[in-house]
């Protein structure tokens, strides 16, 4: 005789049906670079949230990688508990198995339409590099395959748990078949479960994300392996240069797909840019200055043939990142598609194989891991975009310290002040000091001028006397704009007035 299994065996059954679809969709991650729930839903919210909200759960998570490992855990907990729920549902249900199935397979391929539709925006991302069509296949594809194995997982588990059989005997007690079953399953599914999290952590950007480059080595580039860091993701795509396109499409007479070869081939040109983060805070170290190679977006445009009215430009990584700029600055001959950094082919987390650098716009314009661009005649917005950041991406100038610290102690004996002065695609003119918290200032000497598109060092030569000094500094822009002292916040088009530290003379 049948007898349907009780409601704790159940859930479990179900648990065990949903961890083993987690665990699918995370081997397939890992093997062909297809996005699971975990990363989907991150980001697929965060573009539709304002900044004051995503800035509320940053601070409650406790910062952006807190967040982001709560968001891939519970998203991995809800799979293992709509499971339990699916698998209480199917195997709890009356009447006959013909029916049963027929409505798990109904449920089953609801949930999958809507995972497609859900996620649709967002269902061309990639890690290991596919272009848009193939991605979203693999994708759909990837959640089907998923959804098939949680269906023949419950499947198994229930032809086990109906069939009425001897209790075991297990340590000198009579213990029913099907917790032994469930146990087991159990124990397998969340260890497999617990071996492909920690391989894909293994790669997770909490171990670099948010590098900040400052302090009293700051050079005038910086090495590749300590520029500064950010990413939205939890683990970066790793691309597979062979299978990566870069796909130029939208308002264009002239549609056309490059490879990584062919990319390559046309002519390049070397340009030294910084870059820097809109979240960047006065004085804080989110920027960097790295030696670019790269093709000029422009030459690649001008072969596409842009179409009249065409107002932007989409940019678009395999992560499903995004960003625009206006058709005029994506036109600039400084705008690249660049493939080396310092001489080097790009660093994963930089963007291997191709980013984008948009000198004088804040650095979630340099789309990483590009992978198409697309020309549009309407005010598309990014990821960020999305969220009320901007309307001006225009970098406006910066001028930190980076030797002495702020809160130092310092000896009453010649010292020389240090730090680096930004100002976007501007340049940097000229650096002041003041060491009497305002009141007067003192020309800087400029050890590396830079170019227009880069920081420049400065250094200040000084013989204090002992007691409590209050530091600024400020910085004149290559048009003669002097900084502006006025303090503004990060949010929504980061941050302005001049660093300031205090220190001891003794
Ligand atoms: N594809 C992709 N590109 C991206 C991002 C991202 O998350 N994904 N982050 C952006 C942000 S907010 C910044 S500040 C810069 C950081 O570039 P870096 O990590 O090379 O310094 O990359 C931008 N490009
Ligand atoms: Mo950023």
């Amino acid at each position: 005789m049948n007898r349907r299994p009780s409601l704790p065996i159940s859930l479990a059954a179900g648990a065990i049906a949903g961890a083993g679809l987690t665990v699918v969709l995370g081997v397939l991650r890992l093997i062909v670079g297809t996005s699971w729930p975990p990363e989907l839903i991150g980001d697929r919210i965060a573009p539709l949230i304002t900044i004051s909200f995503f800035n509320d759960l940053l601070v409650m998570a406790g910062g952006y990688n807190e967040l982001k490992q709560l968001g891939v855990l519970s998203a991995i907990a809800g799979q293992v508990v709509a499971g339990a729920v699916l698998g209480l549902v199917y195997l709890r249900l009356g009447g006959s198995p013909e029916r049963r199935r027929t409505l798990l397979a109904a449920i089953l391929a609801g949930v999958w339409v809507l995972i497609l539709v859900a996620f649709w925006p967002i269902l061309d991302t990639n890690y290991r590099g596919l272009p848009r069509t193939p991605a979203i296949a693999a994708n759909a594809l990837a959640h089907l395959v998923a959804i098939v194995s949680f269906a023949a997982i419950l499947l198994t588990l229930e032809s086990r748990l109906t069939r009425d059989r001897e209790p075991v005997a297990l340590l000198g007690r009579h213990v029913s078949r099907r917790a032994v079953l469930v146990a087991g399953g159990a124990g397998v599914g969340f260890l497999a479960l617990f071996a492909v999290f920690n391989r894909l952590s293994a790669g997770a950007t909490v171990y670099y994300d948010g590098l900040r480059y400052k302090g009293r080595d700051v050079q005038a580039i910086t090495p590749n392996d300590r520029f500064y860091t950010v990413t939205k993701n939890v683990s970066d795509p790793t691309i597979d240069a062979s299978l990566w396109r870069f796909e130029v499409g939208g308002l264009v007479d002239r549609p056309r797909t490059y490879t990584f070869d062919e990319l390559r081939l046309l002519s390049s040109t070397v340009q030294e840019t910084t870059l820097m983060c809109i979240r960047n805070a006065v004085g804080d170290g989110l920027m960097s200055n790295a030696q670019w190679k790269g093709i000029p977006l422009r030459s690649i445009l001008e072969a596409a043939g842009p179409r009249p009215g065409v107002v932007k430009a989409v940019l678009r990584g395999t992560d499903s990142y995004s960003d625009t700029i206006a058709i005029a600055k994506a036109m600039d001959p400084a705008t690249l598609l660049a493939f080396e950094m310092n001489g080097e082919p790009l660093p994963l987390r930089h963007g291997y194989p191709v980013r984008v650098i948009v000198p004088g716009l804040f650095g979630e314009k340099n789309v990483k891991w590009v992978t198409r661009v697309d020309l549009v005649d309407h005010d598309a917005k990014g990821f960020y975009e999305s969220q009320g950041w901007g309307p001006s991406f225009v970098i406006p100038t910066h001028s930190r310290f980076d030797v002495p610290d702020d809160g130092a102690r310092v000896a009453a004996a010649p010292m020389t002040l240090r730090g680096i002065a930004f100002a976007g695609a501007r340049g940097i003119r000229a650096v002041e000091v003041s060491l009497d918290a305002g009141r007067s200032w003192r020309a800087a000497r400029i050890d590396h001028p830079g170019t227009t598109l880069t920081w420049a060092l400065w250094s200040y030569d000084w013989r204090p006397e002992p007691g409590a000094v209050e530091a600024l500094v400020r910085a004149t822009d290559g048009g003669g704009a002097l900084q502006t002292a006025t303090e503004r916040g990060t949010i929504p088009e980061g941050s302005t007035g001049y660093h300031r530290i205090r220190f001891m003379v003794a």
